[in-house]
């Protein structure tokens, strides 16, 4: 069934859709192979429109298949910020053209057609399929603006954000908060005016202080936090390298590999790539128990009541907080 979805790339497609959209079909067959995988490189690739995302990502696949003609990439685009994203899509497609014929690539763009917060989730679920299949790198290509493309971004293992030399000071990787993210820092375009000037604001950027590792996890519990054993040692700390490419021309496109390649022996030999999975582990089972929880309370309450509530909030007559409690009392024990 797994060599099948390999080989079969209308039923993996069909399978990826059923995903998307929520299907209950997809089920069994997704937590059937969350048991499989595990062994794929997840590199996420962010930064803003027109930064050269798609060029660079081609380019990657390009060379990766050529220095290693077994090991298949797949490639998905998320762009959880347009729900008719078919035109940004079709550029994708027509930028990625040069891959087309290579059986051993995968492109797949995924649109934002589930519930709210469910992209995240969903494209969580489709890169698990691909790596069980066998995938060995997949790439995970998203615009860099929100906290959805964060979230998404932080599926991966290893995140690239790039960056175009702009006019002015402006960098947009700052400006958005997703330097932080980082664990590779590419300047495409390198063949524009300003490259150098963008490299040094990056660099100080990066000096200035990189906050924690995975800021914003920390809203976790630590008393159920598992933690996996702390490895000190020089490479328990991870510098991102700012690199400058041509994707283009193909240029600088080595030097990302190796970037890529170092930061994923990093991950195995500090243990921070056990720590990361562990802390993205339970952030993901959390949030599906938050939706399990709210699907269940929200079954378990007569319309008519919750109407009722909602329509007390909105006449000032409930605060918010009154109204959930209420509707959590009215759940509770069904
Ligand atoms: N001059 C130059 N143009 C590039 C380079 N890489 C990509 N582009 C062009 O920049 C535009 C946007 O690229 P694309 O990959 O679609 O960006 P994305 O929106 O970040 O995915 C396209 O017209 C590319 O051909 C580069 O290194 N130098
Ligand atoms: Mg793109």
């Amino acid at each position: 069934m797994v060599a099948d979805l390999m080989s079969d790339r209308r039923a993996l497609a069909r399978l990826i859709t059923q995903i998307e959209n929520g299907a209950p079909e997809a089920r069994q067959l997704v937590t059937r192979l969350y048991r499989r995988g595990g062994r794929a490189h997840i590199v996420g690739v962010t930064g803003a429109p027109g930064c050269g995302k798609s060029t660079l990502v081609a380019a990657l696949a390009r060379q990766l298949r050529v220095h290693a003609p077994d090991a298949h990439v797949a490639i998905i685009a998320v762009d959880p910020s347009s729900a008719f994203s078919g035109g940004a899509i079709l550029g994708d497609r027509l930028r990625m053209r040069s891959l087309a014929g290579d059986a051993g690539v995968f492109i797949r763009s995924m649109a934002s057609r589930g519930a709210l917060g469910g992209v995240a989730a969903a494209t969580a679920d489709v890169v698990e399929v691909l790596d069980a299949v066998g995938f060995g790198t997949i790439f995970i290509e998203t615009v860099g603006a929100g906290q959805l493309e964060v979230d998404v971004a932080r599926i991966a293992q290893t995140v690239v954000v790039v960056e175009a030399p702009g006019a002015g000071d402006e960098v947009q990787a700052i400006k958005a908060g997703i330097l932080e993210i980082a664990d590779v820092v590419v300047v495409n375009k390198a063949d524009r005016e300003g490259a150098t000037q963008t490299v040094a604001a990056l660099q100080s950027a990066l000096d200035i202080g990189r906050p924690m590792p995975a800021a914003g996890l920390h809203a976790i519990d630590p008393s159920h936090h598992l933690q996996a054993p702390e490895q000190p040692g020089p490479s328990a700390e991870w510098r991102p390298p700012i690199l400058k490419t041509v994707a283009s021309h193909e240029e600088g496109i080595a030097a990302v590999i190796a970037a890529l390649e170092e930061h994923r022996q990093h991950l195995q030999l500090s243990g921070a790539g056990a720590r990361r999975r562990a802390r993205a582990v339970e952030q993901d089972v959390r949030a599906r128990l938050g939706d399990l929880l709210l699907r269940r309370a929200l079954r378990a309450v007569p319309q008519t009541h919750y109407n009722a509530l909602i329509a007390g909030v909105i006449e000032r007559t409930l605060h918010p907080l009154e109204a959930a409690e209420q509707l959590f009392i009215a759940s509770w024990g069904q």
